[in-house]
């Protein structure tokens, strides 16, 4: 391309557009998360690495949630990797102190194709209103490229480099949550 200025308006216009239509890697349900209670939650993969179709797909439980089991999906093989918590946690008056640490789902979904996974899992007490929870995802592509939706730093990057923003849960505001808290400050 010989025109300088051609190029800057076709490279504004590209981002732009990547930036606004396409989803990324992000949750699509559920809106907001309690600490303490059981949660479903559903991400989506709305595109594969710069044309190539998905092969797998790895998400990384944070430290705090717990409980997770995935949905079975006959178009994914699913595997877990599963180890010890940094601590202890409490569920339904249970001591829990060990559990799945990643997800792994492959198979294959082209770059024309979207799809969505489901697991099922349980936010500790680690957790409360205003927190974003991550969940640091690895997308493996057919060329052995990767896309890492990994960063957990509250930036908002989604240039398509080699590190992107993790997609993530916010944890709502719970009144008798925030109520309790304070009582426990002196
Ligand atoms: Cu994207």
């Amino acid at each position: 391309m010989k025109n300088p200025f051609l190029k800057l308006a076709l490279a504004l216009t590209l981002s732009a557009t990547s930036s606004s239509v396409l989803a990324h890697v992000s949750f699509v349900s559920p809106s907001g998360l309690q600490a303490n209670k059981s949660f479903k939650a559903v991400f989506s993969i709305s595109h594969g690495c710069e044309g190539e179709p998905t092969r797998s797909i790895t998400l990384t439980v944070p430290e705090g949630v717990i409980a997770v089991k995935p949905r079975p999906d006959s178009r994914w093989k699913i595997s877990r990797s599963n180890g010890d918590y940094a601590q202890s946690y409490q569920r339904y008056g249970k001591e829990v102190k060990s559990g799945v640490k990643t997800l792994t789902w492959e198979g294959k979904l082209e770059d024309d194709e979207y799809d969505e996974f489901t697991f099922h899992a349980y936010l500790t007490s680690d957790f409360k209103g205003g927190d974003k929870v991550y969940f640091p995802v690895v997308q493996t592509c057919a060329n052995n490229s990767q896309l890492n939706w990994t960063d957990t730093s509250g930036k908002d990057i989604h240039g398509h480099g080699d590190v992107n923003s993790a997609p993530y849960l916010p944890v709502l505001e719970n009144h008798q949550q925030e109520h309790s808290h304070k009582a426990h400050k002196h």
